[in-house]
């Protein structure tokens, strides 16, 4: 069975305007306009690797059909959402924080969630072994009334609540590996048992003042948030220690039917967002333990949703290098970039690092035992 993948040339044509990188272009304030953060270089990038090194023939493609409203409003407010549709249909605006979208944003809005609900019926009805949604605008910063940090709809959140409503799944676990904290999932699980909210972040990053160890959810859900702030700087020996100590550890204890990614390569040595030091092959390894960890608690269902990731030399690499993970396919390509970060020094585990890791791990004994 094949690894199912998701793109949509409109995922492309979302247009988040000509602001200099998070900043809106004013002459009286002399910000010259330019290219936003969240625009479509690196994701494209990211599928044009895919055609050219043939490696697209092993996925199964699967169409992306927009998000139907009764999906999208199980998570989103009726008010937040109409003014999207305000916007959209006019000249577009700001959906919240450093959202800038364009005429009709939300339709690709609607389309990148869609994406990702494909992904998640193929992966539940078995259709495929597991995939990877390259979907954009991305969501993990968008919460219930708003949305914040390029992110218009909470698409893994929708991805959650369809898979318990319309899949039969009992529990769900999502895993953030985005170097920026995973609020939206945090908030809207906030209180919820059935979502296990895990989220691995450069220590208060984005948003401000955000993601911290304490945050471990409220009522039944207690024990199902988990963060782990790294701090700047991490890289291979952090993400691996963390995903040991308390990913895959949370993960088995919680037991969900199936477990979600929302994969941001921002992590990555060379981006200009973050600053950690990872590299295609740890993205590798990372998703190597999560396989391993569903093929244990859930039939192998896995699946990841595309979140940040700003370097254009980097981001392709690491996306393939997942994808061949998640399919055991060798694309024959040779990262040529993953090596040059992989040599920096300070990749090995730090005393620091540990404390963190250390910190978060506590917390496992407050996540739900469903074992
Ligand atoms: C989105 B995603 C300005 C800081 C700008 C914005 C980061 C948004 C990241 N106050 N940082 O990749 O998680
Ligand atoms: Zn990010």
């Amino acid at each position: 069975m094949k690894t199912g993948f998701v793109w949509d040339e409109l995922y492309a044509w979302h247009d988040t305007k000509h602001y200099a990188g998070v900043l809106e272009p004013d002459p009286a304030l002399f910000i010259e306009p330019d290219e936003h953060h969240e625009n479509p270089k690196t994701k494209r990038r990211f599928k044009n690797l895919l055609d050219a090194s043939g490696f697209i023939k092993h996925l199964n493609v699967l169409e992306a059909k927009p998000a139907d409203m009764n999906k999208i409003l199980r998570v989103h407010t009726p008010d937040y959402i109409k003014s999207l549709e305000e916007l959209s249909d006019n000249n577009g605006g700001d959906a919240g924080g450093l959202t800038p979208f364009s005429k009709g944003g939300f339709d690709i809005a609607k389309l990148s969630a869609g994406g990702c609900l494909a992904l998640l019926d193929a992966v539940m009805t078995g259709a495929v072994k597991n995939g990877y949604a390259l979907n954009r605008p991305p969501g993990h910063h968008a919460e219930a009334d708003t949305g914040m940090g390029f992110c218009l709809l909470s698409n893994g959140s929708i991805v959650a609540r369809s898979a318990i409503a319309d899949h039969g799944a009992k529990r769900v676990a999502i895993v953030d590996w985005d170097v920026h904290h995973g609020n939206g999932p945090e908030k809207i699980f906030w209180d919820s048992g059935d979502v296990l909210t895990i989220s691995i972040h450069q220590d208060n990053c984005f948003p401000p003042d955000s993601g911290p160890v304490e945050a471990i959810g409220a009522g039944e859900g207690i024990g199902c948030n988990l963060n782990i702030p790294l701090p700047p700087g991490s890289g291979r020996g952090a993400y691996l220690e963390a995903f040991d100590k308390v990913v895959i550890p949370a993960l088995h204890k919680f037991n969900p039917d199936i477990i979600l990614v929302a994969s941001g390569f921002d992590g990555s040595g060379y981006d200009p967002l973050g600053r950690n030091m990872l590299y295609g092959e740890i993205y590798g390894k990372l998703t190597a333990l999560l396989m391993k960890a569903a093929d244990e608690l859930c039939g192998g269902k896995l699946m990841m949703t595309h979140e940040g990731g700003y370097s254009a030399m980097t981001v392709p690499f690491c996306g393939l290098k997942v994808l061949e993970t998640l399919s055991q396919i060798d694309s024959g390509v040779v990262d040529p970039v993953g090596p040059l970060i992989a040599g920096m020094g300070w990749q090995a585990l730090q005393p620091h690092q540990a404390n963190v890791i250390r910190g978060a791990a506590e917390n496992l004994r407050h996540v739900p035992d469903h074992r």
